[in-house]
């Protein structure tokens, strides 16, 4: 739809994904499996037994209506870095993933690399299981995709999805932490009746009491210096004209770098949409689906990033999750940001400039030439 694109966890837009990409890690020199979790990974072996492992990727899933680099040009970045060190011995392995699920359409968010990170819950099992029987991987086998002990680190290339870079004028910037999130699914139930002849008075309408709540939500992040506030899915039923909604079912998705204000800003709305719905005769249905911290980026190895990018590259704060908010906590993780031309991302029109793709490949091979040193 609207020439965007789509590629779910374990869909067969994925699996084409995997067989396109597969060929280039092939082509890269690196030996392809899928995990049990559905990451793509291609392994490049060093030249010395004791090794290291540099993890290197993003994810490969994408949003609805997505544009062609949000995840996928981090991977796509890794294999063209490790590409070039084809030939030359390097003191240790390069593993590129494409890890299968970031954005959680499907199911829900951080599935591949919280495969790697050892942490996906058995309620999530349970709920991913079929599908990837489905795709002919076996579940049971899952534990074996946690993280060993040699993977020594890991960088993520990755488009800003925002305006910073771009208002500046600059190419590249180097993320010091990834911010906090707090999602939610909020039901408002009142009682569906007719449109004609229901008095105002006598309503029990779940769509006007979303109408008030959301007003509260974005008055508050509107309010709250950096706080970002978003209902992106709403669903009113039983959604036809001539009968006053019933229910009303809702996304929240809140975000702050300072965890405090998070929750903060999150809790009062709950309390909001309670108070609502208690003064309008209504239920509220309030689930929490998920909450993270910040997290900050490992600084030995944000140095070496910082020290292969052009002097005075902008450090910054990432306002999207990635993968490697999942990692960080268990490898020191890195990040490099691409400018995004307009700050647009989850959009067909999202897209990256050749010149800083190119710049974020001397960053990538200077970065390795570091660890070879180090
Ligand atoms: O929603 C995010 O922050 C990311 O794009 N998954
Ligand atoms: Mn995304
Ligand atoms: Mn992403």
């Amino acid at each position: 739809m609207n020439g965007g694109t789509l590629r779910t966890f374990l869909s067969p837009a994925m699996k084409r994904c995997y067989e396109v990409v597969g060929e280039w890690l092939k082509s890269a020199g690196m030996s392809v499996t899928i995990d049990a979790a559905g990451n793509l990974r291609g392994v490049r072996p060093g030249n010395d037994p004791g090794k290291r492992v540099l993890l290197m990727g993003s994810h490969l899933d994408t949003v609805r209506d997505a544009g062609a680099f949000d995840g996928i040009l981090g991977v796509v970045l890794a294999i063209a870095i490790t590409e070039n060190f084809n030939g030359q011995p390097l003191p240790f392995d390069i593993e590129v993933i494409g890890f299968s699920d970031e954005e959680g359409v499907r199911f829900m968010p951080f599935i591949g690399s919280r495969a790697l990170a050892g942490s996906l819950d058995e309620q999530t099992l349970n709920i991913i299981a079929p599908a990837i029987r489905d795709f002919g991987l076996d579940p049971a086998r899952i534990p074996e995709v946690a993280l060993t002990t040699s993977a020594c680190c890991f960088l993520e290339f990755h488009i800003e999805q925002g305006p910073v870079l771009d208002d500046a004028g600059e190419p590249v910037g180097i993320v010091e932490s990834i911010a906090g999130q707090s999602r939610a699914n909020v039901e408002f139930i009142g009682s569906a009746n007719h449109a004609g002849t229901t008095p105002m008075h006598l309503r029990r309408d779940a769509l006007t009491a979303a109408a008030e709540w959301i007003s509260v939500v974005e008055h508050t992040a509107r309010a709250t210096p950096h706080l970002v506030a978003t209902i992106g899915k709403i669903d009113a039923r039983p959604g036809v004209g001539n009968v006053i909604p019933g229910e009303v079912k809702m996304s929240l998705d809140v975000r702050h770098a300072d965890d405090d204000v998070r929750q903060w800003a999150f809790e009062g709305m709950r309390r909001a949409a309670a108070e609502i719905a208690h003064q309008r005769g209504l239920n509220l249905l309030w689930t929490d689906a998920l909450s993270m911290k910040t997290v900050r980026m490992d600084e030995a190895l944000t140095a070496l990033v910082a020290a292969a990018a052009p002097k005075g590259t902008r450090r910054m704060v990432s306002g999207a999750g990635h993968d490697a908010m999942i990692l960080a906590p268990h490898i020191p993780s890195a990040m490099l940001f691409l400018r995004s031309p307009g700050g647009i991302s989850h959009h067909p029109a999202e897209s990256v400039l050749p010149e800083d793709v190119d710049l974020a490949l001397s960053i990538g091979h200077r970065f390795i030439e570091s660890m070879r040193k180090s």
